[in-house]
Formats: C-alpha cells, structure tokens, sequence
C-alpha cells in the first residue's frame, strides 16, 4: 500500500486512496458507483458533483450527545499545545481528503484555529492556520469550497450572533466573521457561508423579532460589503433551517430566505446552501428545497445528509437514501447543475462508530448515493417522457386564452366572460401514480 501523507505522519495507515471497483466489489473501501471521470451529458460525475468533506463533524465532532461525552479518540488531540493539536489535524485532514479523492472541503474558523483569549489572539492563530493551510492546498490540489465563522458555540452567543439583543456580541461575530472572510479570501473559497446558528428566539415574550431581524440584514449587507472591497467575487450562502438550537430559527426554510434576501437588498449576492435534514425538519422534502431555490434562480450549494425518518432532530447521518438522491439530482440538472457549490457531506458517522475507518465508509456511501442519483435522473430526464408529460398538464397555457393571460393580456372580466362562455372544464388527471411508476421504472431497470 502507497504512503499518502501530509506532513511527518501517516494518521490513517489502514486506508489507502478509494479506489472505483464498480458495484461488483466487495470491498467496502472502493467506490461502487462513484466514478470521478465518467462522464454522464457532457460532464463527468466529479465535475457534476463537487464533492466536498467537512472539517467539523469529520475532526472534531468525537460522538458526544447531551447523555454522554465523547466516544471517539483522535490522535491529534493528543497534542500537547492547542496550535500544535491544531497543526496534526489539518495534516490528518488533508490526509483524508486525498485519500477520499474530494475535490473540495469546508470549514468555519473554530475547527481549524482555537479561540484566543483576545479577538487580535485569535485572528493571528487563525491567520497561522490559514498560512497551513494554503500550503497544503498546493501540494495536494485541495481547494475550499466555502469557508464560515461558528459564532454560536461560544458561551457569548447564547442569545444569538448579529440578532443578539447585546451590539457588544454583535460586534465580536463581526470580528469573527471579518477574520473568516479573509480566511476565506486567501485559501481562494468559493463561497461564503451564514448558517443561523442561533440567529432565532426561544421566547417570544421578552424577543422584539423585528428588531432582530433587521440588526441581521444590517449585519449581512456590511459583511457583503466588507467582502466586496477586498475583492471577494464568489457567492455569498444562507443556509436555511427551521429549529436546533433555537425553538424558532429566522432562516425557516428556503422561501423564507428567499424572501428576506429580497426585501433587504441581499438577492444579488447571496444563494442559499440548502440542508437535506434542515429541509424535512422544516416539514418539507429535500427536493421541494432546492425546487424553491432553482424556481428564484437562487439554488447555491447544498449540505448532503439525512435525518431520521422517526425523530425530529438534526440527526446529520451521511445520505444513503437513493430516491431521494434521484429527486434532488432531477431538480439540480434541470437546473443546469451547481454553478459556485458543489455536494457538502454535513454528516457525521453515528456515536457508536468508533473505528477510524467509519469515516471513510460514510463518505464513500454518500458519494456512491449521489452518484447513482445523477445517473439515473439523467436517464430521466433524457430517456424518458417524464419532462413532455409534465409539461402536457400545463399545455392550456401555451396558446390562445392561456398564453394570452401569461402574457398579461387579460383583465378580470376578460377571464370572467372566457369561463362563461366555455362551462365547467373536464376534468384532468395529475396522474401521480404514472409519474411514480417511471421514477421506479429508472431506478430498478
Ligand atoms: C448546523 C449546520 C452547520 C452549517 C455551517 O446544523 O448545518 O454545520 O452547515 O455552519
Ligand atoms: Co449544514
């Protein structure tokens, strides 16, 4: 097995790079379905999905939940100085990356650089960190595909980051988020993301909503700004959920979103980076999220995972479900693909999976998932008469009296008269169980 690593220590001696062995194989450390250079309509599968690993869940998240603490152990938090911990992590990640074969990877500040015990001490480790970093980019062709602050963790945010009723916390999440956008900026990130965190009330009695809300929109449009001028060109996320941490979060789903980028100047910068287990916890499917955001022609990125069918958590599982896959993927290629973001595994490997190589597993099954799901729905879209037979059901609208009222030709009394004058319609079937039957049809075929 070939040595791939980073820095001074190979941290995942057991796994080489994942290899594509195709769906024959039994080994659970090849790619079945996920081949980076086969191309489906002019495009291959790496440069449709642009896969990206996250640094949170994967280095630093240990499997601790409110009924117990941690249950994995990483070698590099053995270090003895939180900078050196700091430095063998990004080793083992950029270890993992390659071997993985993403592209891309995500982080917010935290994960990388430790907080200081002043704001200047912790925009000088994360600078520190960034410098790492940017080394290894090159030597391994990595390259981020957003970068954010995690202004919600810390004790201060409590009561949220730029919708917290104290400006003195607001102004610490500005300096982290000033500090993560330079961060972003240097290591040439695509994007830039504003997840809520706990940007939301828990009580309404002593919230003044409004204000929150418009403290929050003051607060992007100066992030925006402060980005801009220092020559930031990619796109600016909101990433959209309804509850967790907060009963009610302000960024419900990803009309609401839409909405509020619209009413406060936002729309030309931001897209929104849309979550599959955000979207089911907002009582929506995953697909119906993306649907709203290509529909605004606002569809940015999207954080891959899966909730729990049975619970109302957001328990980030890695995504395995294929229909699902093959929904979200139909939405995405009608919608020309992702233009700045790419597939984000916001997932995490469960508590009770210990062993190092769980997270290559997790991943691998992710991408295998999204992978069948692009080439399925291609098929789809391209074989089948899915797209003529939805269109059929909107063909009153293509000409005479329909294409007259899309074109804002008729007034009120126009369509009055045309109702009279045709009687009651026949009715159409939406015919909901063909149009499932041929989904299955591709899939199983
Ligand atoms: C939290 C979540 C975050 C964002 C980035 O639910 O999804 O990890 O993706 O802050
Ligand atoms: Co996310």
């Amino acid at each position: 097995m070939s040595k791939i690593f980073i820095g001074d220590k190979e941290y995942f001696p057991t796994v080489s790079s994942i290899p594509f062995e195709g769906p024959e194989s039994d080994n659970p450390l090849a790619f079945k379905f996920y081949d980076a250079n086969k191309v489906i309509g002019g495009k291959t599968m790496a440069e449709h999905l642009r896969y990206s690993a996250c640094y949170w869940h994967t280095f630093c998240a240990k499997g601790g939940d409110p009924f117990g603490p941690d249950t994995q152990t990483f070698a590099w938090d053995q270090a003895s100085d939180p900078m050196s911990a700091a430095r063998q992590k990004m080793d083992a990640a950029f270890e993992f990356f390659t071997k993985l074969g993403v592209p891309y990877y995500c982080f917010h500040d935290r994960d990388m650089s430790p907080e200081g015990e002043s704001v200047a001490q912790s925009e000088g480790w994360l600078q520190e960190c960034v410098g790492w970093a940017k080394e290894r980019q090159q030597e391994t062709g990595m390259k981020l595909l957003w970068g954010t602050a995690n202004v919600f963790s810390h004790a201060r945010y409590m009561n949220g980051a730029s919708t917290n009723p104290n400006f003195q916390v607001l102004a610490q999440a500005a300096a982290q988020v000033k500090a993560a956008i330079d961060a972003t900026i240097e290591l040439g990130g695509e994007n830039y993301v504003f997840w809520g965190g706990r940007e939301g009330y828990i009580s309404l009695l002593n919230t003044s909503t409004k204000q929150e809300q418009e403290n929050m929109a003051r607060f992007l449009q100066t992030a925006r700004d402060y980005a801009r001028k220092q020559g930031f060109k990619g796109t600016f996320l909101i990433e959209p959920k309804p509850m967790e941490p907060t009963k009610h979060q302000y960024d419900f789903d990803a009309q609401t979103v839409i909405g509020f980028l619209r009413h406060n100047g936002l729309a030309d910068d931001f897209k929104l980076n849309i979550e599959a287990n955000h979207a089911t916890l907002a009582g929506h499917t995953f697909a119906h999220e993306l649907q709203m955001c290509t529909d605004a022609g606002m569809l940015g990125s999207v954080d891959a995972n899966r909730g729990d069918a049975q619970n109302g958590w957001d328990t980030d599982q890695f995504p395995t479900d294929i229909y699902d896959a093959v929904h979200g993927m139909m939405v995405l290629l009608e919608d020309g693909g992702f233009k700045s973001g790419g597939f984000n595994f916001d997932a995490k490997v469960r508590r009770e999976s210990v062993d190092m190589e769980d997270i290559f597993a997790g991943h691998v099954g992710g991408m295998d998932t999204f992978a069948r799901g692009l080439e399925i729905a291609h098929d789809i879209l391209n074989n089948s008469n899915y797209k003529a037979l939805k269109s059929e059901r909107y063909g009153s609208f293509n000409s005479g009296a329909g294409a007259d009222f899309r074109a804002g030709k008729l007034d009120l009394q126009n369509l009055r008269d045309i109702a009279a004058e045709q009687g009651e319609p026949v009715l159409q079937s939406g015919k909901q169980e063909k149009f499932e039957n041929l989904i299955n049809q591709y899939m199983l075929k």
